[in-house]
C-alpha cells in the first residue's frame, strides 16, 4: 500500500515541482499567490491573520495533495475502513501539527524569516476548534493522528459545532463563560463534501402493512420532519507518511432554508424558522442536559450525526458495489462512549426497513460491526433517556430497540433461569421509576467488542458497572490503555526537548516511542542530567514569558512547577490541592516551616456552566492564590495562579514547563486520565492515586519515580460500603482542622463565612471523594516531593526516567491494540 505516484507526477517538471513545493522557496512563493488570490490583498497592506490564513491555505493544498492518492489507494485496494464515531473531536489548532506531519515546519520558518514574519506569531492567530469537552474529545483527535500514522484507513464521524466549548473568563475568582465563535472568520481545514449530503428524520409515528405475497409485516416509519445533514471534511495528515485520513463532520440544515411563499405572504421571520429550527442541532456543542429541553437536543444531535454516518458508510458501500450483506467486512464502527450508541438500532433499521434483510442476518451483521469503548464510572455520566422524549423522536428506533431487548431478555431467561433481578438490571429499558432507554447496556448488547480505557478501569466495569454482562459475554470485554500522540504532545509542545532528544536517539522515536528508553544509558551523566536541568528551566522560563504576557504576573522560574490542568470536578479533586496549599500556609505562619523550597501552584480547567459546586472549586483555587501571594511571609515561597480557559494550545504551552503533575483523583473514578501521559513524555514526575492510567504509569516508571498516596480502590469501596465519616478524620488530624476551620470561619477569605460554607459543610458531612481521608497522606507525599526537588540532580534522573519510560502511552501503541483485539486489522500487510 501507500500511493503509487501517477504518470504525470513521475513526469520530469512536475516532480521537480511536487519537491519545490516544500521548500522556503516554494512555501515564500504558494504564501505571496494565496495572499493574492484566496486572501485578496497586497502582502504590505496584510495584517498577521491574512497571513495565517494565507499560510493555512498553502499547506491546505499540501495536504490535499497527499489526500488524492491516500483516497485512491483505499479504493483500489478495497480496504477495511475504521469509522471512529464520536460526539466530540478536540482537535487543537491545525497549521502548525500540519507542517510538523508534513516536514516542512524549517521551509517554513525559513519563508517566513524572509518575508519579515513570525511562524510562531502567525500560528498564534488560528482559532482552536474546541469541538470538546475534555478528555473523550481529546482522545478522538489523539487516536486520528495515530491512526494515519500508522496507516489505518479510517474516517472520523462526528458533528461540526457553530459554536464549540466555551471561552473561559476568570472574573474575581468565579468562571464566567463566553460563546466561542471559531468560524468567525471561516475555517480553511475543511472542504465541503457536497456527494455526501443526507437526510435524517424525525418524529411522526410508524405504520404496517403486509406484504401481499408473503404476508408478513413491514414496518413503515412517517416522520414528522427532515433535517439535512452536510458534510465538512477535514484532512488528517500522518506523521510523515504521505497518508491523509478523512474527519467528517455534520452541519444541519434545513430542507428548504427559506420558503418563498411564506415570504411572500408577508411573514418574514416564518420564512426561515424552518432554517433556524434546523440548525439549532449542531449549533453548540453538548448543551448541558439537565432540562427537558436541553435533553431533547442532545438525543437530536446523537441520532443526527449517528445516522448521516451510517448512512454515508452505506452509500460508499454501495458505490463500490459491494453486496450489503458484506457490510461488516468493509466497516468497524467504534462508538466512543454511549453518546453514538443509538447507531445500532439505527444500523438495523437500515438494513431491515430500507435494505429488507431478515432480522436475525441484520443483526448479526450490526453486532459484527460495531465496537463500544466506555469513559466513566460514575453512575451519573451513564447516559438515559426518558422514554417519552425517546419515542416522540425516534418511533420507529423504539420498536427496534423493544424488538432487541425482547430477544436479548430471551437469552438471558435461559442463561439465568429464575433471576428476575438480574433480567430487570439486564433489560435496555430501565423500569425503576420513570420508563428509560438504557444506552450503555444497548451499546453493550449491540456490539462485538467492549472495552475500558485503562487496566483499572476495564477490570471495575467487569466487576461492577457492567458485571452482569460480563457474566453473560466474558469474551466480549477487553482492555485498551489510552495514550496519546507524542506528535502534538512532545515534538510541537517542546520543541528543545525534541532537538535534545534527536541528538542522542536519533528520530526513530517519532514513530516509535519505545526507542525513548535510549536515554536511560544517560541516567547517571552528570553532564547530560545538567542539560536535562537546564533545559526544564528555559521551558519553564518560556511559559513564565507567556504568562507574563497574557496575564500580567511574574513567575519564578527556580521554583516547583506544580500543575493541574484538567476539568474541574470532583473527582478529580482540585479542592484537596487547595487545601494542601492552605496547610502549607497555615505552617508557615506558624514559623514550622522555614524552609520550604518555592513552589508555583498552577491550575488550569473548565467547570460546566451547570455544575455549581465546580464553580466553586474554582473561586477557592484563586481565593488561596490571592491569600497566599499578598502575604508577605508566604509571596515569595507560595504561588498560586488559575490560568484562565485551558484549552490544548494552552496545554501544549503548559506540559513542557511541569515539574511536578498533579493526578489526584479518587481511586476507582478516573477512567483514564491522559494529561497523566503528556507530563509524563515531557519529564514531569507526578504525585497520585492508584487509579486510571497512573497504577500503569507507575508500573512502567518504576515505584521510586513516582510520589504515590491515598486510599486504593478496593478500600474506599471498603470504606463506602462500612459507612464513611468524613468529620472523623478531621478530627484526627490537627492540620486538617486547622484549614477547615480556617476555611468555615472566613481566615483565608477576608471573614467571609458564607462562599465557602456548603464545601465546608459537604467535606465535613459527606465527602463523596474522599477528600478528608486522603488529605494526610496527600501532605506527606507532597513534602517528599519538595524534599527531593531540593536535590536538583536526582530529580532531574526522575524526571529523565519519566520521559524514558512513556513509551507504552503513545496513542500509536493504543492504535495497535485496536486494531489486533477489536478491528481485526492486519498492519503488515
Ligand atoms: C474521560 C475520562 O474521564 C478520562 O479518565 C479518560 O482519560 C478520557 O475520557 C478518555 O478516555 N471521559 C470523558 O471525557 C467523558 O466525557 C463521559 O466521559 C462520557
Amino acid at each position: 500500500h501507500g500511493q503509487q505516484p501517477s504518470e504525470t507526477e513521475t513526469s520530469g517538471t512536475t516532480a521537480i515541482a511536487a519537491q519545490d513545493n516544500r521548500s522556503a522557496d516554494g512555501i515564500r512563493l504558494a504564501f505571496l499567490r494565496h495572499m493574492r488570490r484566496t486572501i485578496g490583498k497586497p502582502v504590505e497592506f496584510s495584517n498577521t491573520l491574512d497571513q495565517y490564513r494565507a499560510m493555512a491555505h498553502l499547506v491546505r493544498d499540501r495536504v490535499m495533495d497527499d489526500w488524492i492518492t491516500t483516497v485512491e489507494s483505499y479504493v483500489q485496494h478495497n480496504v477495511r475502513v475504521v469509522c471512529y464515531l464520536s460526539a466530540e473531536f478536540l482537535l487543537g489548532p491545525h497549521l502548525l501539527n500540519a507542517m510538523l506531519n508534513l516536514g516542512i515546519t524549517d521551509s517554513a520558518e525559513k519563508a517566513c524569516d524572509e518575508l519579515h514574519y513570525s511562524l510562531t506569531q502567525l500560528a498564534d492567530e488560528e482559532p482552536e476548534p474546541g469541538l470538546g469537552n475534555g478528555g473523550l474529545g481529546r482522545l478522538a483527535a489523539c487516536y486520528m493522528d495515530s491512526m494515519t500514522t500508522l496507516e489505518v484507513p479510517a474516517v472520523g464521524y462526528g458533528l461540526r459545532y457553530e459554536f464549540g466549548i466555551f471561552r473561559q473568563e476568570i472574573r474575581d475568582g468565579w468562571q464566567v463563560e463566553h460563546s466561542d465563535k471559531w468560524l468567525e472568520y471561516g475555517n480553511p481545514w475543511e472542504i465541503p463534501a457536497s456527494e455526501a449530503t443526507q437526510h435524517v428524520s424525525f418524529g411522526g409515528h410508524t405504520e404496517t402493512t403486509k406484504d401481499e405475497k408473503t404476508g408478513e409485516l413491514i414496518w413503515k416509519w412517517v416522520p414528522a420532519f427532515t433535517v439535512k445533514g452536510v458534510a465538512y471534511d477535514t484532512p488528517i495528515p500522518g506523521y510523515r507518511n504521505k497518508q491523509v485520513n478523512r474527519l467528517r463532520l455534520w452541519k444541519a440544515e434545513a430542507e428548504d432554508s427559506f420558503d418563498l411563499e411564506i415570504f411572500n405572504r408577508g411573514d418574514y421571520m416564518g420564512a426561515v424558522r424552518d432554517k433556524m429550527e434546523s440548525e439549532t442541532i449542531s449549533k453548540v456543542l453538548y448543551p448541558p442536559d439537565e432540562t427537558e429541553q436541553g435533553k431533547r437536543l442532545r438525543l437530536m444531535q446523537q441520532y443526527f450525526f449517528t445516522s448521516c454516518s451510517l448512512q454515508d458508510m452505506v452509500r460508499l458501500h454501495k458505490l463500490q458495489k459491494l453486496p450489503i450483506e458484506k457490510f461488516a467486512d468493509k466497516w468497524s464502527v467504534q462508538l466512543n462512549d454511549t453518546h453514538p450508541s443509538i447507531g445500532i438500532a439505527e444500523l438495523m433499521r437500515i438494513l431491515t426497513d430500507e435494505e429488507e434483510i431478515g432480522w436475525d442476518e441484520a443483526w448479526t451483521i450490526t453486532q459484527a460491526t460495531f465496537g463500544y469503548t466506555n469513559h466513566t464510572l460514575l453512575p451519573e455520566a451513564l447516559e438515559k433517556w426518558p422514554l417519552p422524549i425517546f419515542a416522540s423522536l425516534l418511533p420507529r428506533h423504539i420498536e427496534i430497540i423493544y424488538e432487541i431487548n425482547r430477544r436479548f431478555l430471551k437469552d438471558m431467561q435461559a442463561k439465568f433461569p429464575g433471576d428476575t433481578a438480574r433480567w430487570a438490571r439486564m433489560s435496555l429499558i430501565g423500569e425503576d421509576g420513570e420508563k428509560q432507554v438504557r444506552m450503555a447496556n444497548l451499546a453493550v448488547v449491540g456490539s462485538k467488542m467492549v472495552n475500558g480505557v485503562a487496566k483499572l478501569h476495564s477490570e471495575l466495569l467487569k466487576e461492577d458497572t457492567l458485571k452482569d454482562f460480563y457474566e453473560a459475554f466474558p469474551n466480549r470485554f477487553t482492555n485498551v490503555t489510552n495514550g496519546v500522540t507524542p506528535r502534538r504532545w512532545l515534538m510541537l509542545a517542546d520543541p528543545p526537548l525534541t532537538a535534545l532528544l534527536n541528538e542522542v536517539l536519533g528520530t526513530a522515536w517519532h514513530t516509535d516511542l519505545y526507542a525513548l528508553r535510549g536515554l536511560e544509558d544517560y541516567v547517571d551523566d552528570a553532564g547530560f542530567l545538567d542539560k536535562w536541568r537546564k533545559r526544564q528551566e528555559e521551558s519553564k522560563g518560556r511559559l513564565g514569558d507567556f504568562i507574563k504576557r497574557s496575564m500580567d504576573v511574574s513567575l519564578n522560574p527556580a521554583s516547583m512547577f506544580d500543575v493541574q490542568v484538567k476539568r474541574i470536578h470532583e473527582y478529580k479533586r482540585q479542592h484537596l490541592n487547595a487545601l494542601h496549599i492552605l496547610g502549607l500556609y497555615c505552617r508557615i505562619k506558624s514559623g514550622e516551616l522555614k524552609d520550604l523550597p518555592p513552589r508555583t501552584f498552577l491550575f488550569g480547567g473548565k467547570a460546566a456552566p451547570s455544575y455549581t459546586y465546580a464553580k466553586l472549586m474554582i473561586k477557592l483555587v484563586c481565593t488561596v492564590g490571592e491569600l497566599v501571594g499578598k502575604d508577605p511571609q508566604t509571596k515569595d515561597l507560595l504561588r498560586v495562579l488559575f490560568v484562565p480557559d485551558y484549552s490544548v494550545s494552552l496545554g501544549q504551552r503548559i506540559y513542557p514547563a511541569a515539574d511536578l503533575s498533579e493526578q489526584i483523583s479518587t481511586a476507582g473514578k478516573e477512567a483514564s486520565g491522559t494529561g497523566c501521559m503528556k507530563f509524563m513524555m515531557n519529564g514531569a514526575v507526578a504525585i497520585g492515586t492508584l487509579d486510571g492510567a497512573n497504577i500503569e504509569i507507575r508500573e512502567e516508571v518504576g515505584e521510586e519515580n513516582f510520589f504515590l498516596f491515598g486510599l486504593t480502590a478496593p478500600q474506599i469501596a471498603e470504606k463506602q460500603k462500612a459507612g464513611y465519616r468524613p468529620r472523623d478524620f478531621y478530627e484526627k488530624s490537627p492540620l486538617l482542622r486547622e484549614v477547615m476551620d480556617g476555611l468555615r470561619d472566613g481566615r483565608f477569605s477576608n471573614g467571609d463565612r458564607d462562599t465557602f460554607a456548603p464545601l465546608v459543610r459537604d467535606l465535613l458531612e459527606v465527602d463523596r471523594y474522599f477528600v478528608m481521608a486522603d488529605f494526610d497522606d496527600y501532605a506527606r507525599a507532597q513534602s517528599e516531593a519538595g524534599k527531593i526537588f531540593c536535590d536538583s540532580k536526582k530529580w532531574s534522573r526522575m524526571s529523565l526516567l519519566n520521559t524514558a519510560r512513556s513509551g507504552k502511552f503513545s496513542s500509536d501503541r493504543s492504535i495497535r491494540e485496536y486494531c489486533q483485539n477489536i478491528w481485526k486489522i492486519n498492519l503488515d500487510r
